[in-house]
């Protein structure tokens, strides 16, 4: 992952319009996903796994009964808490984001600077979660899809404001196992059973020769695992709560993103983990919400606060919008 950028200047100004046309598109309603927890095991040591990245050894962990969103949070939720709060992304605060060569237009490729460790990324002025490909790009032609150029302390804000919190790494993975016992996907030992993709990641020749579209899709595009929840796996990196450990305090983020590709980067699977620095924005990482199925979240409560009386397009509440599960994940 790049790591911040210096300063650059000048920050761009959010455009009221562009943000007031994403928020009608809001939900109405946060929705979770109750998930009873449990004992599973996490992590891998299968071939595909990556020992240096902390993905084993595999061991028994226990989870309390939590709640997660089906899906990332998407660009046009996202909408409505700035409209609501005026929250400035940390992408917005230093003036530029990373952005994959691909996405941008022939200009832009031109005068951002590479990333020297992954010249595939670039440093775009400009380029925040609505304006994904900086200046001139706009994310009002993609509100169901999934928020970019946000970074953790981004991520927390949001889930501050709506109650909840982001989930932890154990409860992320549990998650993203669906019920499943050791498998890499979501859905199984298969990447694509039968040829077909259920997630989106890189699709052709890394990173110059894509033979399908590259970018983020809308938040449900593929099929949900057997919690309910989609995209566990690719469209984007997700932050947790947890430090990627080994020395680093860092942020884990889990899933994969659009940009995997198994020639580089298999970070497309359940146990797969990498890290950013807290402050991070990048082009393919959003998140989802999380809360604790009792005791929790503490900050104002599920039902009370800002929330509660925010505006069209905002969540109504955590607590009322979580529903039992008969989910059990395995013993
Ligand atoms: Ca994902």
């Amino acid at each position: 992952m790049p790591s911040p950028r210096p300063e650059t200047s000048p920050p761009p100004r959010t455009d009221p319009g562009v943000v007031a046309r994403l928020a009608h598109q809001a939900p109405s309603r946060l929705t979770l996903v109750g998930l009873r927890g449990g004992t599973f095991r996490m992590g891998s040591e299968d071939a595909l796994a990556y020992p240096g990245d902390g993905e084993g050894p595999v061991r028994a962990v226990h989870v309390d009964p939590f709640a997660l969103s089906p899906t990332t949070v998407t660009v046009a939720a996202f909408a409505a808490f700035v409209q609501e709060t005026g929250h400035r992304t940390d992408a917005e605060r230093h003036g530029s984001s990373f952005v994959f060569v691909g996405l941008l237009a022939p200009e832009h490729r031109e005068s951002a600077p590479a990333v020297r460790a992954a010249p595939w990324w670039r440093q775009v002025a400009g380029a925040t979660w609505w304006a994904p490909e900086g200046p001139g790009s706009s994310a009002e032609d993609r509100p169901d899809h999934p928020v970019t150029h946000v970074s953790q302390a981004d991520a927390l804000a949001y889930a501050r404001w709506v109650g909840a919190r982001l989930p932890t790494e154990a409860e992320w993975e549990l998650a993203a196992r669906g019920g499943l016992d050791q498998q890499p996907y979501p859905w199984g030992a298969e990447r694509e059973p039968g040829g077909r993709p259920l997630m989106n990641t890189f699709s052709g020749t890394f990173p110059d020769g894509p033979d399908a579209p590259v970018g983020t899709v809308p938040v449900d595009a593929y099929p949900a695992n057997g919690f309910g929840l989609h995209q566990m796996t690719g469209n984007v990196w997700e932050w947790t709560s947890g430090a990627f450990g080994a020395g680093s305090a860092d942020p884990v983020l889990r899933g994969g993103s659009y940009l995997c590709h198994a020639s580089y980067c298999r970070r497309y699977r359940t146990s797969a983990r990498t890290s950013a620095t807290a402050d991070s924005s990048l082009a393919h990482t959003g998140f989802r919400l999380a809360a604790s199925s009792r005791g929790e979240p503490s900050a104002g409560g599920a039902s009370s606060g800002s929330a509660a009386s925010s505006g069209p397009g905002a969540p109504s509440s955590v607590s009322s919008a979580v529903h039992p599960s008969p989910h059990s994940p395995v013993s």
